[in-house]
């Protein structure tokens, strides 16, 4: 017996939720099932590979539905889960009890482990740090952006790892670590620790790229790094240079695709009346009310910046009494 499980990919809340789920089905469905892992990345056209459900069960973890019928547990928390109506409706018409959507959730690991507590008796109370710091770290509730950027808890050393790792495999081989281990093992790992030490490098790297292309107009800190090799920034980088931001817009590109990331400061009191997932939305993007993205073909920057400074002027614009 094999279950295929598929998380989002590169994402410390991702990995987190393969993690709890793990623990959560080999405790509550099958003691001796087999897991495989599988990143998914959002991504311009198709999201889901035809042979990708090749499990006797297949699960997606902090990622869009799927309406195929070969997919038989589902978690997920982003505003954005469905990617058409039809989808939508799909998963209203679901009567297997196996697929659940919790908007409301900071974090599709606490969205787990609440469904695992309160629908199947599923308790794990050593992962608790866990489910704790992926609520932190997907929810962006540092409590300030020295602690998100400066990454001295294990948790945020192990998010700059996860999210700046080149290899495919890299991922699915560190879940089962986080769904067995403390944190502070986990990073201390020496290939993790060598992959620490070599991303935190870069890290201090874009903070300077930052600094030099970042401005701070009417409340929007923009930037363009479309022509550096850095499309993984840490993305409250922005805020830790710019305290009085309210909104930040960055404009990134990568070999799969030019990227929009459109994020709020979470430090700032200033209120904030756009939905960042409902912008991005109407540009083909989605995610969350207060940090969203939008990826679009990487041949297209004329396109991407053209977004980019519409998105830019509309935040502007809510920011104005
Ligand atoms: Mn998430």
């Amino acid at each position: 017996m094999r279950i295929r499980i598929c998380f989002h990919d590169k994402c410390f809340d991702g990995a987190c939720s393969a993690a709890v789920f793990t623990r959560f089905y080999h405790a509550t469905v099958n003691a001796r099932a087999e897991v495989d892992y599988r990143g998914l990345a959002h991504r311009a056209g198709q999201l889901f590979d035809a042979d990708i459900f090749d499990g006797d069960e297949n699960a997606i973890v902090d990622f869009k539905y799927s309406p195929s019928d070969r997919l038989t547990w589902w978690f997920d928390h982003h505003q954005s889960a469905f990617l058409s109506e039809s989808d939508a409706e799909h998963f209203r018409r679901d009567r297997s009890g196996r697929k659940f959507f919790g908007p409301d959730f900071k974090s599709c690991t606490k969205f787990i482990a609440h469904i695992g507590e309160t629908k199947f008796h599923f308790r794990a109370p050593d992962l608790d740090e866990l489910v704790h710091w992926a609520d932190i770290i997907d929810g962006a509730q540092y409590p300030d952006t020295q602690t998100a950027v400066e990454m001295s808890h294990p948790a945020t050393q192990l998010t700059l790892v996860i999210e700046g790792s080149k290899s495919d495999d890299f991922v699915p081989r560190l879940i089962p670590e986080l769904a067995s281990r403390p944190l502070a093992e986990v990073a201390a790992l020496p290939h993790i620790r060598k992959m620490f030490d070599e991303l935190y490098q870069l890290h201090l790297k874009s903070v300077d790229i930052i600094r030099a292309a970042a401005r701070l107009e009417g409340g929007v800190v923009f930037f363009d790094v479309s022509d550096q090799e850095m499309e993984g920034f840490n993305k409250f980088i922005p805020y830790y240079l710019y305290p009085a931001a309210v909104y930040s817009v960055a404009v990134s590109r990568s070999p799969q695709r030019s990227k929009i990331a459109v994020g709020s400061n979470p430090w700032n009191p200033t209120p904030k009346n756009a939905n960042l997932a409902t912008i991005c939305e109407r540009y083909g993007g989605g995610g969350h009310a207060k940090v969203a993205a939008i990826s679009l073909p990487p041949t297209d920057l004329d396109r991407t910046r053209q977004v980019a400074r519409e998105i830019v002027r509309e935040l502007q614009a809510s920011l104005c009494p």
